[in-house]
Formats: C-alpha cells, sequence, structure tokens
C-alpha cells in the first residue's frame, strides 16, 4: 500500500523554502548560492528515498528509479526549485516534493513499478537573470537555442557557461536531451496560482491547456538630458515613451482578451538610462510577458502594438527572448488524474493555466498533464503565496494515484 507521509512532505516544505535570501525571503535564484545549497540538499533526499541520482547535461537533477520492465519509457514527475525575487513557498517546489513523496512511499513499501520512475527538478524554471526562463526544460527539449545559451546576465557570464558551471555540459545542448516517445507520461503537480480552485472549493485541478507565453524586449530611446534646462519642445525623453508604450500594452490586451482568446500582458521589468531625478531618460529597456490561448495571438500582438505607439522622434524597437506555444495537455493523462481524484473521494474540475510550466517542454516528449492545487486568494510570486498542509497532501496523494494508475495503464 502506497502511503505519502503527510508531515514528511510538510517539513520538506519547511526546509527547501528555507533555503533563501534572508534579506528577501522567499528568494531561491537559480545559479545562486541559495539555490545551490537547496539542490545539494534536494540530491541527498533523493538518494535517502531509493533513487539513483544525476544531472543531465542541462544541470536538470534527475533521480531515477528501475521499473520491472526497464525496457519501458520512463514515468516522469518533478518540477522546478528556483523562485522570483521575493516570491513564495509553493510555486515549484510543491510539485519536485510530492514527487520525492512518492519515491519515498514506493521505497518504504518495496514497490516496483512497471515503468522506470524519473523525478526531476529542472534547472531555472522562472525567467532567469540571463532573461530566458524553463532553462532546463527547454534544453530537455531540445527547445534552448544557441541565440539563448550565449544570453549573458548582468555579470556578463554566458547561459552555456553557467549550466557548465553548475554541473551541465551546453555543448550537447543543441540536441534534444529527450525526444517523442521518450516518456511514458510526465504528470507536474503545482499550486494554481489563479483563484478558480479556491472560488469552487474545490481540491483538485486537471489542467486542459498551458497558455501559450511571448517574452519580448521593448526599447524605447531618445536623448538624455538636463531635467531643468532643457525646454520641454527640446526633449526626447525616453521614459515618457515608455509609459505611453506600457499603456498601449494593457489597452492592447484587454481589447483582445476574451475575443476569443484569453489574453493578458504585461511589462514587469524596466531599466531607465541615466535613471537619474535631475535628468531626463535617455534609454528605456522593457521586457513585454505576454500570454495568450492562442499562438496566433502570440505572432500578431507585437504587430499590433506598434501600430498602437506613436513615439514620435523616440526610437522604439521589439525583439524576441522566448517563445513557449499553447500546450494541449493529454486526454489520457487528463482522464488518469481526474479518475484518482474521483477514487480519493476529491472534487475536481477542469481549469486552463495562465502561468508556463516545465511541462509545456516535457509535453514535447510524451503525453503530458498538470494537477493543480489551490493557493490562497490565487497569489504566487510573492512572499503571501500559501497552501495548507491537507491542500498538498491531497494533491500529492493524486500524483501518487495518477502515476500508479498510468503505470498499469500505459
Ligand atoms: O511565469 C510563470 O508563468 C511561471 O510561474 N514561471
Ligand atoms: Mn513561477
Ligand atoms: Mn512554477
Amino acid at each position: 500500500m502506497i502511503e505519502i507521509d503527510r508531515e514528511r512532505l510538510w517539513r520538506d516544505i519547511e526546509t527547501l523554502a528555507g533555503f533563501t535570501r534572508p534579506d528577501t525571503p522567499w528568494t531561491r535564484r537559480a545559479f545562486s548560492p541559495e539555490y545551490d545549497t537547496a539542490r545539494r540538499w534536494l540530491k541527498a533526499a533523493f538518494v535517502e528515498a531509493g533513487l539513483a541520482v544525476e544531472l543531465d547535461a542541462a544541470a536538470n537533477i534527475i533521480g531515477r528509479r528501475a521499473g520491472s520492465e526497464p525496457g519501458l519509457p520512463p514515468l516522469v514527475t518533478g518540477s522546478h526549485t528556483d523562485t522570483v525575487p521575493a516570491g513564495g513557498r509553493f510555486d515549484g517546489i510543491a510539485g519536485v516534493l510530492a514527487s520525492l513523496a512518492f519515491a519515498r512511499a514506493l521505497e518504504a513499501s518495496g514497490t516496483t513499478l512497471r515503468h522506470p520512475l524519473e523525478v526531476i527538478d529542472f534547472l531555472s524554471e522562472e525567467p532567469s537573470d540571463f532573461g530566458v526562463s524553463s532553462i532546463g526544460s527547454r534544453a530537455f527539449a531540445g527547445k534552448l537555442s544557441a541565440e539563448q545559451l550565449a544570453m549573458t546576465d548582468p555579470s556578463g557570464e554566458t547561459l552555456a557557461a553557467a549550466i557548465a558551471r553548475v554541473g551541465g555540459a551546453p555543448a550537447a545542448l543543441a540536441e534534444p536531451l529527450r525526444r517523442m516517445g521518450d516518456t511514458a507520461a510526465y504528470v507536474e503537480l503545482h499550486i494554481e496560482q489563479g483563484r478558480v480552485l479556491e472560488r469552487a472549493a474545490l481540491p483538485i485541478g486537471v489542467v486542459d491547456h498551458i497558455v501559450g507565453i511571448r517574452r519580448l524586449s521593448l526599447v524605447v530611446t531618445g536623448r538624455a538630458d538636463h531635467a531643468g534646462a532643457t525646454p520641454m519642445d527640446a526633449r526626447f525623453d525616453a521614459l515618457a515613451g515608455a509609459a505611453k508604450v506600457i499603456t498601449a500594452v494593457e489597452t492592447l490586451a484587454n481589447a483582445m482578451n476574451g475575443k476569443p482568446h484569453y489574453v493578458v500582458a504585461t511589462v514587469g521589468k524596466i531599466s531607465v538610462s541615466p535613471n537619474a531625478a535631475n535628468a531626463v531618460a535617455g534609454r528605456v529597456e522593457m521586457i513585454l510577458d505576454l500570454r495568450a490561448g492562442s499562438n496566433d495571438v502570440l505572432t500578431d500582438f507585437p504587430e499590433l502594438l506598434m501600430t498602437r505607439c506613436d513615439l514620435g522622434a523616440l526610437g522604439f524597437e521589439i525583439a524576441p527572448i522566448s517563445t513557449a506555444p499553447v500546450t494541449d495537455c493529454a486526454p489520457e493523462v487528463m482522464a488518469a488524474i481526474a479518475a484518482a481524484a474521483d477514487r480519493l473521494g476529491l472534487g475536481h474540475r477542469t481549469l486552463t493555466s495562465g502561468a508556463g510550466h516545465d511541462a509545456v517542454n516535457a509535453a514535447f516528449t510524451g503525453p503530458t498533464g498538470m494537477i493543480f492545487i489551490p493557493c490562497r486568494e490565487g497569489r504566487s510570486h510573492v512572499p503571501e503565496e500559501w497552501s495548507t498542509p491537507e491542500q498538498l497532501y491531497d494533491g500529492a496523494r493524486v500524483l501518487a494515484e495518477t502515476l500508479l494508475a498510468l503505470d498499469q495503464s500505459l
């Protein structure tokens, strides 16, 4: 009998969340000392749970448990352990630790699945300081480009060098690490990061689609000048121009949303030069985060935005950073999740994910599904992010029950 250890799972959350920058809880940025320490703890926990641990060429931590039929492709589960700056204690680690709890339960009961099991901590799922997100799972599926590997962080280190520094082999990433068919099924547990389950008072969400995400660099250029001595009609104020762009982003997303697709967009990151109170801004760099239920919207939005921004003599450039397509979850995995919840007497509903996940890239290697658990007021990417021990336990039980069922049916 497979029993998830509820108390141990909660203690793991408290331990892993505790690896944070002390001054800004909860922050565990990829490639940071806190992240390295957390991953050392995680590897030891994987070993203790009976998993054979390896780092793949993308520096994803893979814990593997052999199956009775070694020729079968693995059942894969996991998520990520990095956070956004001043993020929460559940985004990512809930999925990794629920997967670990399942591996522990197999070990404790001496259960061998038919399929090999892989528990993965994917490297750097959040938008990294290199500008790219989902680094490990993109590489897993062969979607990390040479241009992205050459991107640099503010220190000037390239992403390729950072991957090598944490134990990966960037030269091997020109090819997919896994191809379609290499994964029997991928199931990821994650907090919803929205309000649907909480409002419906349901403990389990069965994800049907994951929105497509496109991130673009928006740069407005003008001329830096003295803020006092420069007449208004002689200014080329890049920050005033950027304000028009940001407002146009919001107006366009509101105009497109629900007609018929889910469309959201924001500029959440901005840097101003020279960024001085008494200087007219000469250059503004922004990152646009665009999400939609349609790949066509992801394609068309930048052009539409450009036509809606009259910036006069200011320069305005849009350049692509990354794109993740709309992901349809596999019906057979969705059905297995729903049936598992039913067997456990847990209410559930299908819903779309407005957040991006490693599952988007895992879907290029095999049938993929996600299990959502509620989080308080839908808040995430903030220190107030919260799920209860019961919600986490329910999600972990559904994950375990789903993987056991897929092990029999696939
Ligand atoms: O940004 C996202 O959607 C995810 O939380 N990384
Ligand atoms: Mn996140
Ligand atoms: Mn996440």
